[in-house]
This record gives C-alpha cells, structure tokens and sequence, in this order.
C-alpha cells in the first residue's frame, strides 16, 4: 500500500522527484506516516478501546481502495453488508461525495477520502489539482477537546468551509509550488502550511483572530491560542518557513499576520520564488499540470 517516495522520472534533463500531472495520479500519492496510530502508540486515546481500533482499521481499509476513477462500486457494497463496522465508513464515504459539493460550486475544491495523516510531499501534491484529503474517522470520546492527529471534525470544522472560500482556496498555490521541489523546499512548504492554514492567527480590526483549521477544530487549543500564554511572531515567511513546531499537542509559537489578505500575499510571493528548473501550470479543463522549460 506503500508508495516508494523518492520514485524518479526525468524532467529536461534533470532528475526531480515524481511528481502527480493528472488528477487520477493522486491515487499514488497516499504515503502514510505512521505517527498518532490508535494501534501501536500506547499515549493513543483510543489505544485501550478494541472497539474503536477495530472501526478505524475498517475506515482505513476503505480509503486505501478509494481510487479516483471507480472500478466496480458494487465492491463497497459487499463490505457495507458484510462488515457492520464499515457500514458507518460507507456512509461517511458517501458524505465525503456529497459534502464535497460543497467546496466544489464554490472554489472547484474536491474531497477525497484518506486514511490517515499523509506525507507531506502527497499531501501538498493534491492541493496542486485542488484535492483535498481528508481523513473519514473520529476522535476518541474521551479527547475531544484536542486530537494530536487530523480527523473528520478537523475537517468538517476546520478546512472544509475555508476550501469553499474563494480567498482561501488560492492558499493552494502552495500546492503548484510543491510539485517536483526539493526534500528541503517540501519541509520549508509544509511547515508553512502548518503556520498558516493549520494554526494561523491574523489582525480583524485591531484585535487577533484565529484562521487556521487546527485552531477552529480545537476548542481546547483556540483558548489557549488566543490568551497571553503562547508566544506571537509576526508572520514572515522566510523565518516562518523554518521554525520548528509542535504536533503533539498545543502550539508554544504562533505567526500573527497583519491581515488575512497580507498572509495571501506573502505566501504567494514566497512561493513564487521557489527555484525548480522547470515551471508548471495547471489547467483546470483537463485536470492536468502542464510542465514548461524554463526560459
Ligand atoms: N489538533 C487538531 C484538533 O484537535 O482538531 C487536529 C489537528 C490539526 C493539525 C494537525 S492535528
Ligand atoms: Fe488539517
């Protein structure tokens, strides 16, 4: 299940990481990393819980088949009927389709199903096609103040209304930055990702407002993010870019930007610059990027 990630394939001359040029190759970019598992992290809260650990395999197990293009619907049909677990799963894959028209009216931002927190490489890569992945399962009952991992209150609370934001979903150019960059440039991206999208706090009329997904999904954090206790830094990418952060549990930094606009801006710019020796452009009636030789 397993995608080989440092997979190569020449681009003029030049060997630069394999990289997504159709939407349907998004279904190779599903590389997991093993971090907050309900089954081997004994700090889990849904570690002790046989019952929850059983439905989350379930739901993994459904969204790893996912591919872009159907092959036989009738299959998710069979485990619907044959496996009670999944049937929660089924409906919550069927939501992902309807849910996803939501965004997609609006930005033409799509939902896919995934099963659990994603390379940072893959996860960018499908911003570029205006994918969004999106984990299908819940918190345990017993933290639903603060999850250390995405799940589908993050979602629904935290991105999907924003991706349904035209001034939101061009956050997504980071996305088109992403593809082919180097190991070093995906970290800088990704990291930024996190201070921005995730946990991004920005000036409304003279007071400190939080945008981010992470915050908007946990009320635990949003108070905590929003009192004197953390540290502010003014938003900048270049230093942003490289501060390193916290995943397991509360933020002690945030990046304060002057407006939401401002923070748009900066990211746009920033990831303009990013070096490549190639230039992509995605074309929305094919669902494709156009790769183009440098001038
Ligand atoms: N901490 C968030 C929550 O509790 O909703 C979920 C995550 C956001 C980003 C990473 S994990
Ligand atoms: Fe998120």
């Amino acid at each position: 299940l397993k995608r080989v990630a440092d997979d190569v394939r020449s681009i003029p001359e030049e060997n630069v990481p394999w990289f997504p040029r159709q939407i349907k190759d998004l279904d190779r970019c599903n590389m997991l990393i093993t971090k907050f598992d309900p089954d081997m992290d004994q700090d889990h809260p849904g570690y002790n819980d046989s019952e929850y650990r059983k439905r989350r395999a379930a739901i993994s197990e459904l969204a790893f088949r996912y591919k872009h293009t159907p092959h036989d619907p009738s299959e998710d049909k069979t485990v619907c009927c044959t496996n009670k677990p999944a049937l929660f799963n089924y409906r919550s894959t069927l939501n992902t389709t309807c849910l996803s028209s939501v965004p997609s009216e609006k930005t033409g931002f799509q939902l896919r199903p995934v099963a659990g927190l994603l390379s940072a490489r893959d996860f960018l890569a499908s911003l570029a096609f205006r994918v969004f992945q999106c984990t299908q399962y819940i918190r345990h009952s017993s933290a639903p103040m603060h999850s250390p991992e995405p799940d589908c209150c993050h979602e629904l609370l935290g991105h999907i209304p924003m991706l349904a934001d035209k001034e939101f979903a061009q956050f997504s150019q980071i996305g088109l930055a992403s593809l082919g960059a180097s190991d070093e440039d995906i970290e800088k991206l990704s990291t930024l990702y996190w201070f921005t999208v995730e946990f991004g706090l920005c000036k409304q009329n003279g007071a400190v407002k939080a945008y981010g997904a992470g915050l908007l999904s946990s009320y635990g954090e949003l108070v905590y993010a929003l009192s004197n206790e953390p540290e502010y830094k003014p938003f900048n990418p270049e230093e942003t870019a490289v501060q390193p952060y916290q995943d397991q549990t509360y933020q002690p930094i945030y990046f304060v930007s002057e407006s939401f606009e401002d923070a748009k801006i900066k990211l746009r710019k920033y990831s303009a610059n990013i070096k490549r020796p190639f230039a992509v452009r995605y074309d929305p009636f094919t669902c494709s990027v156009e790769v183009l030789d440098q001038p």
